[in-house]
């Protein structure tokens, strides 16, 4: 087979060993790689009940048969691994030449597993390893590692580092490349951090073949061509993701205040327009026709590149009207290298309960305010490293901090993640998106929204719970696993029929959409297999949103009122279980399990849970 290479670099950093691995073909057809690769790996080879951040854990750096080629923004890395955070399967995005090199290498996956006695700087050419000493490395931010490491290894190598947040298991730590790019919202950064490794180091100078080379480029042409003449292309140009600050505003779904109102009256301050004023670059992942990183100055006079999701929830979340403020926090996100969503819900989750007296054992006497951007910047330094009391506390995240102090019921997370930023008041099928989500509340896997707001927004039918369903196959399911992004088709509206025939030029398999949506199931039940198994049980309490879109009305904007209802919530999720196939509980039935191929989960899952 082409497209794949059949290989995984497992890496053991207790004994300093490598080995290749050829792993079954069967995974690449049935999984297509990134997260799905990354899933059947953990599910072969991570010991069940493996402590997050010790040596049993594994973290995954994973491609698919997509990326690193050249066409629509294939520039993408999976990283993935039980998450310290949920406790669950995690992980995240991020758009690198790690990838391009890797697909150089002839790899699809990098394994690592053990820890490292010594901070170490992981070196790969194609499938030789080194482990380099970092001391001198540990301890600096993600802008000053990457840069001493361009200037030994060049400038084309790439290059994977944590931060300091990383480095002291911050839950929510990401893994950071190119200085504005970070994934792993789940504390995938803290799993590389409590193997010790500050960076890995790619390159790949071996020639990769295709199924079909002269008919993937004409496919990969044609597709190219098309996003640059689609009508949106000019203004996502301009704006890119930051265009939904206004239209969030429109809808009553800009969270503001910790997610008490949909609505913030300073939103012109932070919004897509403000951004256009202050635009000093733009910026991207490799491989990509329409670069969405907008870079403006923030407070200090210092780069920073945004996205809606880290503005939303870094600005109106926190009463923040500035754009250079929420920008500043932003870049501390960046640097320290963790995921500026949780910073956001976690810091929103501080000024509450700060307010509601809950800190005072670890405050100090400091009362967190809302909109005052100068504290909660020093605040997110002491998470990062965690050198106080309160950021110590705070670096558990919301969620975990809540379980020290109280506060639980404002806590916006769904597993543990903190949601990202659309308010779920009056959006049931976002809500049931984020509850359902297989990392926790990420709007990754199925952003129904912008389709609820426009058809029978206030309705939990089974319609909506289809519609979740069926975006969580092609983004959670396909995008991932291809692994390529999916703005493309998101955003600018390439059209999606470009995919599986660019799947065939580069493997020779021709997927028909039954093959590609079976593809997507089956990794969501896989992922929910994993869960099952590391929480020891389950049930369909894990599949709640936050309590407060139930329990706090919204007291200001058009929507006025709203909130979500639990009995209709509760029928919305059973019509979602009923057309995955999964039961009451939301565990995969045997019959869906089997129809999927994974029979080989059950007699594990029979350990845990009851099967129908
Ligand atoms: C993603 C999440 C997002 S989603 C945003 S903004 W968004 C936040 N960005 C952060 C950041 O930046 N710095 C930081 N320290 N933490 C951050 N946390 C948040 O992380 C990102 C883009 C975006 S911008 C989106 S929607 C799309 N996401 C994709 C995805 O998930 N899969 C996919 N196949 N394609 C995607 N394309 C888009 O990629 P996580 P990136 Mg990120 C400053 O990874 O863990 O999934 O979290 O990857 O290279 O930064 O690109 O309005
Ligand atoms: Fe990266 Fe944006 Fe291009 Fe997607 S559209 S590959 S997130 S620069």
């Amino acid at each position: 087979m082409k497209g794949w290479s059949g290989r995984l670099l497992w890496i053991d950093l207790t004994r300093k060993e490598s080995k290749v691995v050829e792993y079954p073909a069967e995974w690449s057809l049935m999984y297509l790689g990134g997260r799905g690769l990354a899933a059947r790996i953990l599910w072969e080879y991570m010991k069940p009940g493996a402590d997050p951040l010790g040596p049993d854990n594994l973290l995954i750096l994973a491609i698919g048969p997509l990326t690193g080629l050249p066409g629509p923004s294939t520039g993408k890395l999976q990283v993935a691994a039980k998450s310290p955070l949920t406790g669950g399967y995690g992980d995240g995005n991020v758009g690198t030449t790690f990838s391009n090199e890797m697909r150089k290498a002839g790899l699809d996956a990098v394994v690592f597993s053990g820890v490292s006695d010594k901070p170490v700087v992981v070196e790969i050419e194609n499938t030789k390893v080194n482990f380099e000493p970092a001391d001198d490395l540990w301890g600096l931010d993600t802008w000053t590692a990457e840069e001493r490491l361009r200037k030994r290894y060049g400038r084309f190598a790439g290059i994977v580092e944590i931060g300091p947040a990383g480095e002291r298991l911050v839950k929510f730590a990401t893994i950071i490349s190119q200085e504005g790019r970070s994934g792993g919202r789940p504390g995938i950064g803290a799993v590389m951090g409590s193997k010790k490794i500050k960076a890995v180091v790619m390159r790949g100078s071996e020639k990769y073949e295709l199924y079909d080379s002269k008919e993937y480029m004409a496919e990969a042409t044609k597709a190219l061509i098309e996003i640059k003449n689609r009508p949106g292309y000019p203004f996502w140009m301009r704006q890119g993701t930051m265009a939904t600050i206004d239209w969030a505003q429109e809808t009553s779904v800009l969270p503001t205040y910790n997610f008490d109102e949909g609505v913030f009256d300073g939103f012109k301050g932070i919004d897509g327009y403000t951004m256009e004023s202050m635009k000093v670059e733009q910026r991207g992942c490799p491989n990509c026709n329409m670069q969405c990183g907008n870079v403006v100055l923030d407070r200090a006079g210092v780069k920073s590149e945004l996205d809606y999701e880290n503005v939303a929830l870094l600005g109106s979340n926190l009463g923040i009207d500035h754009l250079a403020d929420a920008a500043y926090l932003n870049r501390i996100g960046d640097q320290m290298g963790y995921d500026t969503e949780s910073l956001g819900t976690t810091l929103s989750w501080a000024i509450e309960a700060s307010q509601a007296g809950l800190l005072k054992d670890y405050d100090g006497g400091l009362r967190l305010e809302w909109g005052d951007a100068k504290t909660l910047a020093d605040v997110a330094y002491q998470i990062a490293n965690r050198s106080t009391p309160l950021g110590d506390l705070l670096a558990e995240a919301s969620s975990g901090a809540c379980r020290k102090v109280g506060g639980c019921d404002f806590s916006m997370d769904v597993k543990g993640l903190g949601v990202s930023a659309y308010d779920c008041h009056a959006a049931p099928g976002m809500a049931l998106a984020f509850a359902t989500s297989p990392i926790g509340a990420h709007h990754k896997d199925a952003w129904v929204i912008s389709w609820e707001v426009q058809n029978d927004r206030f309705a939990y039918s089974k319609e909506k719970a289809a519609k979740v369903i069926e975006l969580q196959r092609i983004r959670g399911g396909l995008f991932e696993s291809f692994t390529t992004c999916r703005l493309p088709w998101v955003e600018v509206g390439l059209n999606i029929e470009h995919y599986p025939l660019l799947l065939y030029y580069s493997t020779g398999v021709k997927y028909t959409w039954d093959d590609l949506y079976a593809i997507g199931d089956r990794v969501y039940a896989l992922i929910r297999a994993i869960w099952i198994r590391e929480k020891g049980s389950w049930s369909r309490d894990y599949d709640m949103p936050p309590v407060k879109w139930f329990k706090r009305p919204l007291t200001k904007g058009p929507l006025s009122g709203m909130h979500l209802d639990y009995d209709k919530y509760n029928q919305l999720l059973n019509y979602y279980y009923e057309l995955r196939g999964w039961d009451y509980n939301g565990v995969p039935t045997k019959a869906t399990l089997h129809r999927l191929g994974l029979d080989f989960v059950i007699p594990e899952l029979e350990k845990y849970v009851k099967l129908s």
